[in-house]
């Protein structure tokens, strides 16, 4: 029963091909005080956080820049009166099927009540610019409460 004596033998050896194909594209190992895996949600230094006011009919800053594989939260407030902030997930003209931005969670309308903050986290993936809309009516003007999110390459 050869097969029984090969078997161990394959994957003892699948196993060794897959550590070693799996460590010899990785560099150097970081040092110490690097931050953690980018992915980590609380590395300091690791995120762009941008401060986003939002009141009757606007957003500010507006265009907000940010760099192409940024992690970015933009914690927005709401100054005076209930606002919602809608960010497109695609750039202006891009191909639907690619999304530009990478949400940390899913985004529909995000709710501020006035005079509260709420953070919007995501990776900037394609550079483009983006549209911030107001998502909640918060009067006359409330179509017109737009802002946009470039990111640079
Ligand atoms: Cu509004």
């Amino acid at each position: 029963m050869p097969s029984r004596f090969h078997l161990p033998l394959l994957l003892a050896a699948l196993t060794a091909a897959a550590l070693a194909a799996g460590s010899a594209p990785r560099p150097a190992p970081r040092p110490a005080h690097a931050a953690p895996a980018a992915n980590s949600p609380n590395a300091p230094g690791d995120v762009q956080v941008v401060e986003v006011t939002a009141k009757k009919y606007e957003f500010n800053p507006s265009p907000i820049r940010v760099k192409v594989g940024a992690k970015v939260q933009l914690k927005i407030t709401a100054t005076d009166h209930v606002h919602g902030v809608k960010l497109s997930e695609f750039a202006d003209g891009a191909d639907k099927s690619k999304r530009g931005l990478l949400f940390s969670s899913p985004q529909e309308c995000l709710r501020v009540e006035k005079g509260q903050t709420q953070t919007l986290e995501f990776t900037a993936q394609a550079p483009g610019t983006y549209e911030i809309r107001c998502c909640v009516h918060c009067g006359w003007d409330h179509r017109s409460m737009k802002g946009q999110l470039i990111v640079e390459p």
